[in-house]
């Protein structure tokens, strides 16, 4: 009888689990924002690991920068791409979808050529571990959230087949 128990158990959280990821936002150049001439973007970039479902977040006064996703060559050569590939609000938020190299630039006067842009690889997406490490916290806000649910589905499903 404790084993089925036991099964059942592991069947919920083995069913739970793919929906549980550890997704990120990430507010480009910081407390800085999306500027010129303040941040090296390049160097923000490489500080962090970026994975699918991950969010970048681009904060300005609108008017005054732009965010465009571009190609690596255009990335180079910092050619703007068309108005309506181009994000304007002043507080734009990119969904990592996909894995792979993704460049970003601003679009406004020669701020690209002054290193306004950056490039990042996006990785697969990071599913939350079985057993999450304890007393961490360098996990980020999920991470704690990811355990009282884990504790929960554990408790309701011993009182259900206890
Ligand atoms: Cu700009």
């Amino acid at each position: 009888m404790a084993s089925r128990q036991m099964y059942l158990i592991v069947a919920i959280i083995v069913a739970v689990l793919p929906a549980v990821t550890l997704a990120k936002e990430f507010i480009v150049g910081g407390d800085k924002g999306w500027t010129v001439g303040v941040v090296d973007y390049q160097a923000w970039a490489n500080a962090s690991e970026f994975h699918v479902g991950d969010k970048l977040v681009f904060n300005y006064p609108p008017g005054k920068h732009t965010v465009c996703k571009v190609d690596g060559a255009a990335f180079k050569s910092c050619t703007v791409p068309p108005p309506n590939m181009t994000l304007t609000t002043g507080n734009d938020t990119v969904t990592l979808a996909t894995t792979g190299k993704k460049w970003y630039i601003c679009g406004v006067g020669q701020h690209c050529a002054k290193g306004q842009k950056f490039s990042i690889t996006v990785q697969p997406a990071v599913i939350a571990p079985a057993s999450p490490p304890m007393g961490g916290g360098a996990e980020g806000p999920n991470s704690s959230g990811f355990q009282v649910l884990m504790v929960a589905i554990v408790a309701t499903a011993m009182m259900v087949w206890a």
